[in-house]
């Protein structure tokens, strides 16, 4: 069993960030800390949520554990509101120099998320050298890089997305929600000198929270021994079912909940 902390938002209804990490991470076998930067009535994706921000309070949070000798196997970072949040992120990083898996979470559909802006892109990619290996989708990995947003991607596109990422200091990069073809989509893994690009059914529902499912069994995959595409193939798949379990694009997200038995006998 490994100990993760999950640093992000707690949204309290509409399954993503810590309400979709905590259950995945415990259904895979480890145990699950959690830090949130904020508690959301509900996701942006619903108008007007009402949000307590916890910025102010994460840094001494992590030192207190540091002081009291509390270690973790790895962290992984999803949502942050802001730069402000990015840099309080980084000041718990601090006291954990463990692998972090980091969500750089900006948006999807070749847009941004409300509150998104340039300077908090700049703040996400700040975190890149301390990163194990980033999850962006292609709408966060072309606002990472700059390069342009493609509603159909090929090898070559997806090889120049990745170069862009890891030039910013990552150690490897898994782009996600990858518009392969008509009827397929995936993922596409580099780290600089190996390219993997994965193929699934495409489910064609636009589900809030399908990325935090990807990396919350992503990250439960890896530290039950998987290597990282490997954990990246389970994660598909995982995220897939779900989707495909989900009866209409609801802002409640994936209905993630009867496909964790199937995990679970993945491992
Ligand atoms: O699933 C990403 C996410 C996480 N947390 C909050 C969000 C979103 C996406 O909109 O609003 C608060």
């Amino acid at each position: 069993m490994s100990h993760v902390l999950s640093l992000q938002d707690l949204s309290c209804v509409g399954r993503c960030s810590l309400t979709v990490a905590l259950p995945v991470l415990s259904a895979m076998g480890h145990q699950c800390s959690v830090l949130p930067t904020a508690v959301l009535s509900t996701h942006t994706g619903f108008p007007g949520p009402e949000e307590v921000s916890l910025t102010d309070v994460l840094p001494a949070f992590a030192r207190h554990w540091s002081d009291r000798g509390i270690t973790f196997d790895a962290v992984t970072v999803g949502y942050l509101s802001g730069p402000e949040q990015v840099s309080a992120a980084a000041q718990v990083l601090d006291c954990f120099p463990c692998g972090l898996i980091l969500d750089p979470v900006l948006g999807d559909g070749g847009r941004l998320y409300s509150r998104m802006t340039p300077d908090h892109i700049a703040a996400l990619r700040s975190l890149f050298p301390r990163a194990k290996t980033v999850l962006p989708n292609v709408t966060e990995a072309a606002f990472l890089t700059g390069l342009p947003y493609r509603e159909t991607a090929e090898e070559g596109y997806c090889e120049d997305l990745a170069a862009g990422l890891l030039s910013y200091g990552a150690e490897t990069a898994v782009i996600t929600g990858i518009p392969w073809g008509e009827n397929e989509t995936g993922w596409y893994f580099s780290d600089g000198h190996t390219a993997i690009s994965f193929r699934n059914r495409l489910v064609l529902r636009a589900i809030h929270g399908t990325g935090d499912l990807f990396a919350a069994a992503l990250t439960g995959a890896y530290l039950r021994g998987k290597n990282l595409p490997d954990a990246a193939r389970l994660a598909a798949e995982f995220v897939r079912r779900c989707v495909e379990n989900t009866p209409e694009a609801t802002p409640m997200g994936p209905v993630f909940e009867p496909v964790l038995p199937w995990l679970w006998q993945q491992l």
